[in-house]
């Protein structure tokens, strides 16, 4: 959507408050022995809290109110009996309405210690967001943002997720644009415009660029790839991004 009114701005960072905080409550709650089951529990008991709807569930009637996806799987992990051990790789990614208005928002991390690797592409997700970030004004080619990312992540030795992208997002969890890609599309011409909302969500990969989707019809994995996220919710202004999913 293109966010033009008061009511525009105060749905979407009312909605991508709600998110974040659901997101912050998990990953704190994301210790050894508990089950994604038991996470995703509390982020339905706080998406009804808020008064939200998580959008898996209320647009795409996903088994669960949030995706939680560990080690091999990259996104759209389904919660369940999985019981959560130290060194895991986790990614936590929240959406949800309010009032008609919608914010997305993901995040990867490790429990207690894990592998050096693990830390390695978490934080370079964070770098390539915020290089990402850096091109996401009003008039640039939104090309810039997926180039931004992929050199990121080239100069770290790590390289992206190409079957992935961000996309639009306001009045509807995945709208125009369709794509914001983590690498340099030359096909794509298109101008990032004032007002545009978009869910902005780099996935770096320590060597597969792509996923393939598990029997369950939803967990996307890899086959021998460890792959970080880092997903926020932006409105794009002459000023600067704004970030309602901090
Ligand atoms: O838009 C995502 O970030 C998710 C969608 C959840 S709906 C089941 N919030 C995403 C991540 C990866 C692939 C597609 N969409
Ligand atoms: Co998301
Ligand atoms: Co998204």
């Amino acid at each position: 959507m293109i966010a033009k009114t008061e009511e525009d701005f105060k749905s979407l960072k009312e909605i991508g408050k709600i998110v974040a905080s659901i997101r912050d409550e998990m990953v704190r709650q994301t210790k050894p022995g508990i089950t994604t089951k038991e996470l995703d529990d509390i982020a339905g008991e706080l998406f009804e809290k808020a008064g939200a709807i998580s959008a898996p569930k209320g647009e795409y009637d996903f088994p669960g109110f949030t995706c939680i996806s560990v080690n091999d799987e990259v996104a759209h992990g389904i919660p369940g009996h999985r019981v959560i051990q130290e060194g895991d790789l986790v990614n936590i990614d929240v959406s949800g309405s309010k009032n008609g208005y919608f914010a997305d928002t993901g995040i990867s991390f490790v429990v207690g210690e894990g592998k050096d690797i693990l830390q390695k592409i978490c934080d370079v997700a964070k770098l390539a967001f915020e290089a990402g970030l850096k091109k996401a004004r009003p008039g640039a080619k939104k090309s810039g943002i997926g180039k931004a990312v992929h050199q990121t992540a080239r100069q770290h030795g790590l390289t992206v997720i190409k079957n992935l992208t961000g996309h639009g997002i306001g009045r509807r969890i995945h709208e125009a644009p369709d794509h914001v890609y983590n690498y340099y599309e030359p096909w794509d011409d298109e101008l990032l415009k004032e007002g545009m909302v978009i869910a902005f969500e780099p996935f770096i990969s320590t060597d597969e660029e792509e996923v393939f989707q598990k029997d369950d019809d939803w967990t996307y994995a890899t086959e021998k790839s460890f792959v970080a996220q880092i997903e926020h919710t932006l409105i794009l202004t002459k000023d600067g991004p704004i970030i309602i999913t901090l």
